[in-house]
């Protein structure tokens, strides 16, 4: 690379390291190599409106592809867009490895405009922010950063780039980042520890989350549950980690209240964790979450999360995959013929309760199929009998989610992806994310009709770049999630229900989703009845491209009278 200025040397290092696109939003002070950006085809720049669409789409191309994926903003403003987006990431565990330019080492002293401490504003949301100061090192930093990004337990970086670093001349070698392997598994009496916590329980559970499907653990994730007869519960769960039909499948434990969730994880006898975290609640239960006689064994490739809030009787820094491989064969050894069957028995109680549970929810379908405004469940059922069994979904549908699960059932592996990290406006930028992973397969996002005015602009992205994704608003005309949540508040607090913050409501206006994606060239229908429902479905999964769903739902809270 004898005589490439850094902006030609920092190019060829992403393209060594496997990376096709940046998704950013440029600036001057990146000018130098953007331009250069021309010499290598290979190299694509992903056009975004605003920062936080291309950290949006870059965290779900990384999650799908779990690869290192590159992220360009804009100095101090474009960084600050994109800090929200960046803490998801961060939250999530995405291997990003953002960058931005600045004027100049040189200019340092003069404190002008555009001058910040980006190298601050980027720390608390990734594992690792810095800033190339001299040329001689430039790639052996970028090279840590992107090392340090997809080295279990993943995240984002930062590496702030001044301009006069990256026109100087880089003598460094562009060669493959080296990222450690980390497929650890315990030693033997490790195992059988765990195994023997576990083996005697009358009452297990496993709460898993998506360090399963990190790791590729899915298989081994639903084997031990089997062998144990013990219900699956989500934490941090927004992939497919064991398919959602699987009869010990319960769902999440939830993202909001420790009293969902502690009255379900202080019954069990035993509790095996397994790639994620206890817990991810935003209002989470301090004590009492476990029985206190309870064998608590945690399995995660993150050593931090591990006893991080609560008691463990047996943490394991480890891969889940061969981990709850070995776990599952000492369990089949020490399980004695009583212990195998009464696990057996707990999968027919669980297949049962889950057959029933399903029943009891489309016979209520039913009652509400044929009603305007529609019930997004007539609208989930009919898109089931139209999709490919291998469409990929990002979910952000939040209170249309359960409906949406109810009927299309996510069970593939890297086929189904949520929101992961609490802040809204995902669900678009990441079905584009995912369409550029999976060119080949049909892709939608879902959105409630609050999240994705926080990056609609990514519908211009998909026709700029003709990304073929489908979009799905869900749209209530409210902050609906916020308004179960409140009645939440009023009950804890026994405060009596009455009307709720006007701040909730999306009514006036109304937005006109579908004038909105015409007007950024994307083809688009309103759906707000059920005669409408069939038809609309039909056109978008026939046009070839981009293609928005506005489906007016009602904005009835359920179990409220007021609106
Ligand atoms: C960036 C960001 N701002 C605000 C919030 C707070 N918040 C959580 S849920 C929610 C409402 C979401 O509404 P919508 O997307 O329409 O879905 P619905 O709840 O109606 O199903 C809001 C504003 C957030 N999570 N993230």
């Amino acid at each position: 690379m004898s005589g490439k200025t850094g902006r030609y040397a920092i190019l060829e290092q992403f393209l060594a390291d496997g990376m096709t696109y940046m998704f950013g939003n440029p600036g001057t002070v990146e000018q130098g190599f953007l331009d250069a950006l021309e010499k290598y085809p290979g190299l694509q720049y992903i056009t975004t409106l605003q920062e936080t669409i291309a950290v949006a789409m870059a965290d779900a191309y990384a999650r799908s592809t779990k690869k290192p994926t590159l992220v360009q903003l804009h100095s101090g403003v474009g960084l600050g867009n994109g800090i929200g987006m960046m803490y998801q990431a961060y939250r999530g565990h995405a291997p990003l490895v953002v960058i931005a330019g600045e004027a100049g080492t040189q200019y340092d002293a003069t404190d002008a405009q555009m001058a910040a401490d980006l190298v601050a504003m980027a720390r608390p949301v990734t594992k690792w922010s810095t800033r190339v100061v001299h040329p001689s090192s430039l790639l052996r930093v970028v090279r840590r950063a992107i090392k340090i990004a997809a080295t279990p337990p993943m995240g984002p970086v930062f590496v702030a780039l001044p301009m006069d670093v990256l026109d100087a001349i880089s003598e460094e070698r562009v060669e493959k980042t080296v990222i450690p392997v980390s497929r650890v598994t315990p030693s033997a009496d490790v195992i059988d520890q765990a195994a023997a916590m576990l083996a005697g329980a009358s009452r297990p559970i496993i709460i898993m989350g998506d360090g399963i499907a990190y790791a590729g653990a899915h298989d081994e994730l639903r084997t031990i549950a089997e062998t144990l007869g013990a219900d699956v519960w989500g934490a941090d769960a927004s992939e497919v980690n064991i398919p959602f039909t699987h009869p010990l499948y319960k769902g999440a434990l939830g993202h909001m209240f420790g009293t969902h969730s502690s009255p379900i994880t202080s019954r069990a006898d035993a509790v095996l964790i397994a790639g994620t975290y206890i817990f991810p609640e935003v209002f989470p239960a301090l004590d009492g979450v476990f029985a206190s006689d309870a064998k608590i064994v945690h399995v995660d490739l993150n050593a931090y999360e591990i006893a991080k809030n609560h008691r463990v009787d047996l943490g394991i820094v480890a891969d889940p995959k061969p981990t709850l491989a070995a776990i599952t064969a000492s369990l089949a050894a020490r399980m004695n013929a009583e212990q195998k069957s009464a696990a057996r028995a707990r999968i027919g109680v669980a297949e049962k309760a889950k057959h029933d549970a399903l029943a009891t929810a489309l016979a209520h379908d039913a009652t509400v199929a044929d009603r305007t405004p529609l019930d997004i469940s007539r609208f989930m059922s009919e898109l089931a009998h139209a999709l490919p069994d291998d469409a990929v979904i990002f979910d952000e549908a939040l209170t249309s989610s359960p409906a949406l699960e109810r009927y299309l059932h996510p069970h593939l592996p890297g086929h189904f992806f949520q929101t992961r990290g609490g802040s809204l406006g995902v669900g678009f930028p990441g079905a584009l994310g995912l369409k550029l992973a999976h060119p080949e397969k049909t892709v939608l996002g879902f959105s409630g009709d609050g999240g994705c005015m926080y990056t609609i602009q990514a519908l211009w992205t998909a026709v700029r770049h003709k990304i073929g994704a489908k979009f799905i608003v869900c749209n209530n005309q409210s902050y609906m999630l916020l308004k179960l949540n409140i009645m939440e508040y009023w009950k804890e607090r026994g405060i009596e229900e009455h009307t709720f913050p006007e701040c909730f409501d999306l009514q006036g206006p109304v937005v006109d989703f579908a004038a909105m994606a015409h007007a950024m060239g994307v083809p688009a229908r309103r759906v707000a009845t059920p005669a409408e429902v069939g038809p609309a479905i039909a056109e978008m999964l026939a046009t070839d491209g981009p293609y928005l769903l506005d489906v007016v739902v009602s904005n009835t809270v359920p179990g409220s009278t007021k609106s």
